[in-house]
C-alpha cells in the first residue's frame, strides 16, 4: 500500500515537471492621458537630478530661463536614461515649460515643450521612441515638475522632474479553461515591467480581473500570483509585449501564524503577491521573505451590520519570514490601536481632538460599515467635578 502511494505520488511529480512550459500570450500596447479610466493605477516616480546638461547636449534656443534638468532612467534607452528639462517662460512665470528627448536622439535642441495638463505643474503626455529593440519600442509618459520651498534663514526652493508612465500592456489571458484581462503595469516608472521589491510603494504590477472587468486587481511582481484559485509563475517580458505563465515546480511552505484575529491574509514583495483564508490563524504561504499587505476581518453585528477591519500599508520593519516546515508569528488582526487625543486649539474656545486607528505592526487600519466607512465615533469628556460632562461626535478628516 505505502509503495503504491509513492508511485502515485512520483506520476504527480512527473507530470507537473512535464507541464513546465507555460502558456503564452501576448499583450498590446496601449496609452491613455487618462489611465485610470481604464482601471490602471500609474504613479510618478522622481528621476536623477543633473547640474547641467553635459557638452554637446543643449535645450532649443529661446527654452526659457532657469532651465532644471535630469535624466529619466530607463533600460528601454541604448544608454540607459533619457534627458529631461524644464524651463521658465519668463523670470517670474514659474515651471511653465517641460522639454523630454522624445525621439531618443540624446539631444532636447530638437525638441517641442509639452503641452500642460489640467494640473498646471504636469506635462504631457509624449510618447517616447526608444531605437535599438529590433523595431522601436514606445513609451508614453507624463511629467510633473515638483518644487519644494525651503523657508527661514537661506531661503530657497528646489524644483524636481517626476515621471509618471501612461502606458501599459494588456491582453485576455486564458488559464484552465478561463479568460481573464491581465495588464502588466510599470510601478517604477523606469520603462521596464518586471521589476521586483520588497518595499511595496515601489514594484511593478500584473494587474488582474475577469473578462472584460473594468477595474483590475494591482498584485505585486514576483515569483507568484494566484490566478482561479491556482498558483502559477508569472514570467513577464521586460519590456512589455507578452507574459508568460508557468507551474511552479513543487515548493516548500511554511505556515504563517497570526497573533489576532483576521479572516485573510495577503503577504507581498519579490515573491510576488499570493492572499488565503486563514483558518485557526494560520496559513501555509511558499518559504522566503514576505511584506504584510493587508489583511481583513468581517463582524456581524446583533442587527445584520456587518462590519469590516481592513489593515494595508505595513512600516518596512513588517518584512518577515517563512522559513520551511516552521511556523512565523505576526502580530496581524484585531485587536488593533485606537487612540483619541487633544491636539491643539480650533476656533477660539475650542480644543480639537484626534481619533486614530492603527494596527500592532505600524500598518493602517479602516473600519467600515455595509460596504461604506462606518459612522465617526463619538467621545464623551466630563470633568472630575461634572461640571462640563458632553458627547460629541469625530468627524472623518
Ligand atoms: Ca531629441
Ligand atoms: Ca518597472
Amino acid at each position: 500500500m505505502v509503495i503504491r502511494r509513492t508511485g502515485i505520488a512520483f506520476l504527480a511529480f512527473a507530470l507537473l515537471a512535464g507541464a513546465a512550459l507555460g502558456d503564452q500570450f501576448k499583450l498590446e500596447y496601449r496609452s491613455s492621458a487618462d489611465p485610470r479610466s481604464a482601471g490602471i493605477i500609474t504613479s510618478s516616480k522622481a528621476t536623477t537630478p543633473l547640474p547641467k546638461l553635459p557638452d554637446g547636449v543643449s535645450l532649443p534656443e529661446n527654452a526659457g530661463v532657469d532651465p532644471v534638468f535630469a535624466k529619466w532612467q530607463t533600460p528601454l534607452a541604448k544608454e540607459g536614461f533619457v534627458y529631461l528639462a524644464a524651463a521658465k517662460s519668463a523670470e517670474r512665470s514659474g515651471y511653465d515649460r517641460v522639454f523630454v528627448d522624445a525621439d531618443g536622439d540624446g539631444n532636447l535642441a530638437d525638441e517641442s515643450p509639452l503641452s500642460p495638463t489640467d494640473r498646471h505643474n504636469v506635462f504631457g503626455p509624449v510618447e517616447v521612441v526608444f531605437p535599438g529593440h529590433g523595431v522601436p519600442l514606445k513609451f508614453c509618459i507624463k511629467v510633473e515638475v515638483a518644487t519644494v520651498a525651503f523657508t527661514g534663514e537661506g531661503m530657497r526652493s528646489e524644483t524636481t522632474l517626476n515621471v509618471e508612465p501612461v502606458c501599459w500592456y494588456e491582453g485576455n489571458v486564458t488559464l484552465d479553461g478561463k479568460e481573464y484581462r491581465v495588464a502588466l503595469v510599470d510601478g517604477t516608472a523606469n520603462g521596464a515591467f518586471d521589476d521586483t521589491s520588497m518595499d511595496l510603494s515601489n514594484v511593478d504590477y500584473i494587474a488582474v480581473g475577469e473578462k472584460g472587468a473594468k477595474d483590475l486587481d494591482h498584485r505585486c511582481m514576483g515569483k507568484y500570483i494566484q490566478m482561479g484559485g491556482k498558483i502559477y509563475h508569472p514570467r513577464p517580458a521586460r519590456f512589455g509585449g507578452r507574459i508568460e505563465f508557468l507551474p511552479p515546480e513543487p515548493f516548500a511552505t511554511g505556515t504563517v501564524r497570526i497573533n489576532g484575529e483576521a479572516a485573510s491574509l495577503t503577504l507581498a514583495g519579490e515573491n510576488g503577491q499570493l492572499s488565503f483564508d486563514l483558518v485557526n490563524g494560520r496559513a501555509q504561504f511558499p518559504v522566503g521573505k514576505w511584506m504584510p499587505k493587508s489583511w481583513a476581518l468581517e463582524r456581524k453585528d446583533a442587527d445584520g451590520g456587518r462590519w469590516t477591519l481592513d489593515g494595508m500599508d505595513f512600516p518596512s520593519t513588517a518584512v518577515f519570514e517563512v522559513a520551511p516546515r516552521a511556523e512565523s508569528a505576526i502580530d496581524i488582526g484585531e485587536p488593533v490601536n485606537a487612540t483619541a487625543a487633544w491636539t491643539g486649539f480650533g476656533e477660539p474656545g475650542e480644543r480639537v481632538f484626534e481619533f486614530a486607528m492603527g494596527g500592532r505592526m505600524g500598518e493602517q487600519v479602516r473600519i467600515g460599515k455595509d460596504d461604506d466607512r462606518a459612522p465617526a465615533p463619538s467621545l464623551h469628556i466630563r470633568s472630575a467635578d461634572g461640571s462640563y460632562d458632553r458627547t460629541v461626535s469625530f468627524k472623518y478628516g
